[in-house]
């Protein structure tokens, strides 16, 4: 058995630990390999569709206008280097769920509703309400794997994704229900020291973050755009403080 396992060809990294007869197997593995698809395409295109509407340098934010029927669809997209963690560190605290409140600014509760596996789990937020629009939930999985690479010299890659989904312990009620497909790319880039010792102070994350969000329902478009242009930034500077804050004085994940 163990010699069986160490000849087979080893790629952990490819698998997720649902298991292929799960019901959601297929959709995690398709939505997870689109992310990754429109990444790695997009790199190569120019992005003259997508406006700039924050630049803090190490931080930027794009948005493409989008309307359906009077809903703002605005897809949203980010761009983030951090130094001292490593993309692992950074998508384990996006997606543990023990510690998303400590970090969440615009949720009111959040609630597992069903672990489908040790990487995927179903949640309910409920987000703090924006006036004048009514309140907004959403239930979604959150899953998280390692990227596999296409060459070896190429840097260390892992991925979030959060994807509205339904559930029968999750029945939309009294909110309005948001849907989305939000998706969080992280890069470790080690520049090795000298004494081939790293530290923290060799490592660098650069994040990519997409939220395609159906606010679901009517919601004013230039309040929404305003809340956007305000809050991502905002979501980022917190969230990366906070992922520092937990791992400063830790070993490094790598
Ligand atoms: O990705 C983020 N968080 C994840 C959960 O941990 C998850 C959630 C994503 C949903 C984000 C979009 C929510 C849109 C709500 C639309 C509300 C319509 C109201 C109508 C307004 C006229 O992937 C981080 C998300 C970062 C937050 C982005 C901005 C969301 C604004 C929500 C408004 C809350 C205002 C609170 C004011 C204090």
């Amino acid at each position: 058995e163990k010699k069986m396992k160490l000849e087979a060809p080893s790629k952990p990294e490819l698998s997720t630990s649902l298991a292929p007869e799960h019901p959601f197997y297929n959709q995690v593995n398709e939505v997870v390999s689109n992310h990754i698809r429109r990444l790695l395409t997009e790199i190569k295109e120019v992005k003259d569709d997508w406006v700039c509407i924050v630049d803090q340098g190490d931080l930027k934010v794009f948005k493409r206008e989008l309307e359906e029927n009077g809903v703002p669809l605005d897809p949203m997209k980010a761009v983030c280097t951090v130094k001292g963690m490593t993309g692992h560190e950074v998508c384990h605290y996006f997606w543990a769920f023990d510690t998303r409140m400590e970090w969440e600014a615009t949720l009111e509760t959040s609630r597992v509703v069903e672990w489908l596996s040790d990487d995927t789990f179903i949640s309910n937020n409920v987000i703090k309400r924006v006036w004048p629009a009514s309140q907004r939930d959403a239930c979604f999985w959150s899953h998280m794997r390692h990227m596999s690479k296409s060459n070896d010299e190429g840097p260390d890659s892992w991925i979030v994704v959060n994807y509205s989904c339904e559930h029968d312990d999750c029945p939309p009620n009294k909110y309005v229900r948001i849907t989305m497909n939000v998706a969080l790319i992280c890069e470790t880039i080690i520049e090795p020291p000298a004494d081939g010792n790293i530290t923290r102070d060799n490592i660098t994350c650069k994040i990519t973050y997409t939220a395609d969000v159906n606010p679901g329902g009517w919601a004013p478009a230039s309040v929404l755009r305003a809340v956007y242009k305000r809050e991502y930034p905002k979501f980022l500077r917190r969230f990366t403080t906070f992922v520092e804050e937990k791992t400063h004085n830790k070993d490094i994940m790598f």
